[in-house]
């Protein structure tokens, strides 16, 4: 931002022609963007692909033969809930409070073990969308009329700190591999942050993508139908829309790899002309170099040893993992150190 310049040579107050005024607070989106693209390298956060175009795409994407995450941690919930309400130690009431549990359809097989053995808890999802949270609270009262819920709407660094558990014990969910989206520093200081509102009752289960065949992972993210492109390229989409930027989709390809030494998926948008756009909410413009690149995602992939290294990093060990049969996925249940 240029400084305000408010005092010229002739000793005449002159307002600044920024537009608009620095005072006027811009959203965390605009923010984010203009402190991304104008970074080396340029990036934008994974965390920006689900407004509501971006929510459908990777709905498909959950349903393509190539990626199968989805699918393997759904095999572990669906098969194994009675192995993994034996490991928990609650005989009193306890919640179940979940971090980011949009659809919360795979939950719903933990849940409907536990309301069958009458097992006595809340559960307490956590999302930013009050509207995921009003839909899944509708859908939770259809289909498991038993069920005690309490949703909370908001960013799950706030809601946990202000969170009364009555004194229960918690079981924290933290599914769906989610984790592998943050780079190390990033995990540890969620893990902490969990680890620091828990108490010694306290249990974490957490879904982490496994280390396997790279070719496998590697299609997973650049699938064929060219659907995780569309979710990568929808970025461009939001950009124009939300603050009126000037993107061409034709002038950007989605790029992705898999490096199987250090288990990392990245993904990025590249593009394919020297080019300036405007961004009309941000009064300013981005230039890029050909082939300069976006980076948009981490997917980290781990190995079990990795896993036991983050716990012990962020104040926990690890229990027990559940795998499902081809060992593709975990969720790994924690307790505090
Ligand atoms: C929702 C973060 C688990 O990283 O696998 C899917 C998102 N990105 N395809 C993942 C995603 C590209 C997904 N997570």
């Amino acid at each position: 931002m240029a400084p305000i310049n408010y005092l010229n040579s002739n000793h005449t107050l002159t307002l600044s022609t920024t537009f608009p005024p620095p005072s006027i607070k811009e959203s965390p989106f605009a923010t984010d963007v203009r402190e991304g693209l104008s970074a080396v390298p340029k990036s934008l956060s994974s965390k920006y692909f689900y407004d509501d175009a971006g929510s459908r795409i990777f709905q498909q994407i959950m349903e393509l033969p190539e990626y199968y995450p989805t699918r393997a941690e759904m095999e572990i919930l669906t098969r194994q809930p009675a192995d993994i309400a034996a490991a928990l130690p609650y005989r009193k009431p306890f919640n179940i409070i979940e971090l980011g549990a949009g659809d919360g359809l795979k939950t719903k097989e933990l849940l409907k073990y536990l309301v069958g053995q009458q097992a006595d808890f809340t559960y307490m999802p956590i999302d930013i969308s009050g509207e995921a949270m009003q839909q899944l609270e509708g859908k939770l009262a259809e289909t498991l009329p038993g069920l005690k819920v309490k949703t909370l709407v908001g960013d799950y660094f706030e809601v946990l700190n202000n969170l009364d558990s009555d004194g229960r014990p918690n079981l924290y969910l933290f599914l769906g591999g989610n984790i592998g989206n943050y780079e190390k520093d990033g995990a540890i200081n969620l893990l902490r942050m969990i680890r620091n509102v828990m108490q010694a009752d306290g249990r974490l289960l957490t879904g982490f993508d496994l280390r396997k065949n790279p070719r496998i992972i590697q299609e997973a993210y650049d699938d064929a139908a060219g659907v995780t492109r569309a979710f990568n390229l929808n970025l461009l989409t939001r950009m124009n829309r939300e603050l009126g930027a000037d993107f061409f989709l034709d002038q950007f390809d989605f790029y992705s790899f898999y490096n199987p030494r250090n288990g990392e998926v990245r993904s990025m948008l590249v593009s394919l002309s020297e080019q300036d756009v405007y961004f009309k909410s941000l009064n300013q413009s981005v230039h890029f170099q050909k082939n300069e690149l976006i980076h948009t995602e981490l997917s980290k992939k781990y190995t079990l040893t990795e896993i036991d290294a983050l716990a012990a990093e962020s104040g926990f060990v690890v229990e027990r993992n559940f795998f499902d049969s081809q060992h593709y996925f975990t969720d790994s249940l924690w307790q505090c150190d």
